[in-house]
């Protein structure tokens, strides 16, 4: 991917621990990494297909003096959030924050954190089979388009049999593309808070639910940990997941089975007649 550098950019702020730091200020030195494809504008010569590093300095300067903060890791990743959020066509920062004049007794070149950070892309699937489904998923994915978090494509709507526990009402699921900046623990809590805004509440497990929301995929990732499992462990097995995540991500690989998602749709099927899907709600 293309880059585009600001180099040491200095500005004056009040962050810091010590009292003195936030009456008096100091010299801060940024370092800004972007990552961007800069292919069209090299191409145009159009500054409007690119990020105009003069404005953004500016911006930049007036976003990391509007507050003062303890820790230069703070600073730093408000910074980040800040461009991410409002310069399109970033999909990822590094930001090096060096302080030359840190008061801590003794000389030094500077003190500095750098971070990294970039949007992920993920999948999550969605279910409800309790009071107005379509509302329920539709609600669900307006609370997802928030910020930090951003809905890119959703799949349709499929009326499907109930899986695993089957004395409960049909379910209408669906599948959702979403780009996030948050980690996969913050993404689970994020939908965890969605979910009991939407009222849910877990008396039977795999049981009737207002909605269900879970991680099938983000980025790449295989995770061992046992309170987060991504790939999401059975989304391979169920054609609910499968054949609305097949309408949005047909060609996207699982990484851990190393096969598309079609094939696995197409696998499914096989093994399981395929009569799980009912219809597809229009
Ligand atoms: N969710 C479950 C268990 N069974 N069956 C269908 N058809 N759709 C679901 O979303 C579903 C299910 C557990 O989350
Ligand atoms: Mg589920
Ligand atoms: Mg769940």
């Amino acid at each position: 991917m293309d880059k585009m550098y600001i180099k040491d950019l200095e500005v004056y702020a009040y962050h810091g621990v010590n009292i003195e730091e936030k009456n008096m200020g100091q010299r801060f030195l940024l370092s800004i990494d972007l990552w961007l494809n800069l292919r069209e504008a090299g191409e145009s010569d159009d500054l409007t297909k690119t990020v105009n590093y003069a404005e953004l300095c500016h911006n930049v300067e007036k976003e990391f003096t509007k507050a003062k903060y303890d820790l230069i890791e703070t600073c730093v990743e408000k910074l980040a959030q800040y461009i991410l959020l409002n310069y399109e066509p970033v999909e990822k920062v590094k930001i090096l924050l060096k302080k030359p004049w840190a008061p801590i007794g003794k000389p030094l070149d500077y003190a500095a954190v750098e971070i990294e950070r970039f949007w992920h892309r993920a999948f999550i699937g969605l279910g409800s089979n309790m009071g107005n489904k379509k509302q329920n998923l539709e609600e669900a994915m307006e609370l997802m388009n928030t910020g930090t978090t951003r809905v890119i494509k959703s799949s349709n709507f499929y009326t499907t049999k109930p899986v695993g526990y089957t004395e409960q009402d049909d379910f209408l699921n669906c599948a959702a593309e979403i780009k996030t900046l948050l980690t996969p623990r913050e993404l689970i809590e994020f939908l965890l808070n969605i979910e009991k805004d939407l009222r849910r509440e877990r008396i039977v497990r795999w049981g009737p639910r207002t909605i269900d929301l879970d991680v099938l995929l983000y980025d790449d990732i295989i995770t061992s940990l046992e309170e987060i499992i991504i790939p999401h462990p059975r989304m391979h097995e169920r054609l609910f997941v499968l054949k609305p995540l097949s309408d949005i991500a047909p060609y996207v690989m699982h990484p851990v089975l190393n096969k598309r998602i079609v094939e696995l749709e197409q696998e499914a099927v096989k093994t399981q007649n395929g009569d799980e899907i009912i219809d597809m709600l229009k």
